[in-house]
C-alpha cells in the first residue's frame, strides 16, 4: 500500500511519518532516496507498507526551508512579542518579520504581557501600525483567553521565534499542559539508540504542528541580498512601482516606496527600520 504522510521527526535513520490515514509510523529512507534529497522535519513524503515496515519513496516538492532548526514547509513562524519584561524594541521586532519574508514564511505577530502595562502604553501605537500595515496580530494576557492563537495554529506548521522570556514556553503549556510531559516522553524513547541525534521535533497541539525549536538561530543579515529584502518586505508588496528594476527604495528617483511613505501608505516605521537593516547588509 502507498501512503502520503508528514515527517514530524527524524532521528539518525529513521523518520516518524504521520500517515493520512492517521497512524503514526517509523519509516526509513528507501534506497533509490538516499542518493538524492535527505528527508527532513516536515517533508510531504509517499510512504510504501511493505509487511511491518514502511519506506520512504519520494518527498514532495518544498515551499520553504529553515537551517538550525532544519525543518521545511514551515507555514507560518509566531514572532512572539512582550510589551515588558523584556521591554517591546521595534527594530528588533521588525528584523524578525523581514527574516520571514525573506525565507517566504508567513508571519503572525503575538504581544504578550498585556496585562503589565496601561492603556496609553507606547507598545500600543506600534501594535496599531502593524494592524494597520496589515499584519496578523494577537494579543495576550495572564488570563485572557488565547482562543485567537489557537485558531491560528489549526492545521499548520508553525514556529515560534523570540527573546528569552517573551512568554514562548507559557503560550504552548496553556494550549496543552500536557507538553512538558510530551517533551520527557519522546527524549525518553529516543534514549533507546546510543547513536541516535535529536533533532528538530514537530509536537501536535491544538490541532497543528509546533516546532520544539526557535524559529531563527540568528537575526544577522550579513548572508542576505539587498536586493532580496528590497522585493520581499511584505509592506512594500503594493507599492513596487519604481523606475529602476533594481531600486532598493533609499535615495533612487521615482520610487513607488518611497513615495508610498510619503503618503502614509506605508509604515515610516518600518521603512526606517528597513533602511537600519540595509546598512548592516554587505554589498550585493
Ligand atoms: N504577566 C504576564 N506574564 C507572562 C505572560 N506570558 C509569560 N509571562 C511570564 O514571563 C516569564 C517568561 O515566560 P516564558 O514562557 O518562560 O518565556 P520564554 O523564554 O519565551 O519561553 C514567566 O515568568 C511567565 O510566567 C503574560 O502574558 N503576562
Ligand atoms: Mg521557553
Ligand atoms: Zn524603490
Amino acid at each position: 500500500m502507498i501512503y502520503q504522510g508528514k515527517i514530524i521527526r527524524t532521528s539518525s535513520k529513521l523518520y516518524q511519518v504521520y500517515l493520512e490515514d492517521g497512524r503514526l509510523v517509523e519509516a526509513f529512507a528507501m534506497g533509490k532516496l538516499r542518493l538524492g534529497k535527505t528527508p527532513l522535519v516536515g517533508d510531504h513524503v509517499i510512504v510504501e507498507e511493505m509487511g511491518d515496515k514502511f519506506g520512504i519513496q519520494e518527498i514532495l516538492e518544498r515551499f520553504n526551508r529553515l537551517y538550525r532548526p532544519n525543518i521545511v514547509n514551515v507555514d507560518q513562524v509566531f514572532i512572539v512579542i512582550s510589551c515588558v519584561e523584556p521591554d517591546f524594541h521595534s527594530l528588533l521586532c521588525d528584523k524578525m518579520i523581514f527574516k520571514a519574508n525573506l525565507a517566504n514564511i508567513h508571519p503572525i505577530l503575538v504581544f504578550t504581557k498585556l496585562d503589565l502595562i496601561p492603556k496609553d502604553h507606547y507598545v500600543y501605537r506600534f501594535i496599531e501600525d502593524y494592524q494597520h500595515s496589515g499584519y496578523d496580530v494577537v494579543l495576550v494576557e495572564k488570563e485572557g483567553s488565547i482562543n485567537d492563537f489557537k485558531s491560528y495554529l489549526k492545521k499548520k506548521i508553525s514556529v515560534l521565534s523570540g527573546n528569552s522570556g517573551v512568554g514562548k514556553s507559557t503560550l504552548l503549556n496553556r494550549l496543552d499542559s500536557d507538553l512538558m510531559l510530551k517533551t520527557q516522553k519522546i527524549s525518553k524513547a529516543l534514549g533507546r539508540g546510543k547513536h541516535t541525534t535529536t533533532n528538530t521535533t514537530l509536537f501536535e497541539i491544538g490541532e497543528g504542528y509546533v516546532a520544539d525549536t526557535p524559529g531563527f538561530s540568528t537575526l544577522s543579515f550579513e548572508n542576505d541580498s539587498k536586493r532580496k529584502l528590497s522585493i520581499v518586505v511584505l509592506d512594500f508588496k503594493a507599492y513596487q512601482s519604481c523606475k529602476f528594476n533594481d531600486c532598493l527604495h533609499v535615495s533612487e528617483p521615482q520610487c513607488g516606496i518611497k513615495d508610498a511613505v510619503k503618503q502614509g501608505l506605508i509604515s515610516e516605521i518600518r521603512y526606517n527600520n528597513y533602511l537600519k537593516v540595509l546598512d548592516e547588509m554587505k554589498e550585493d
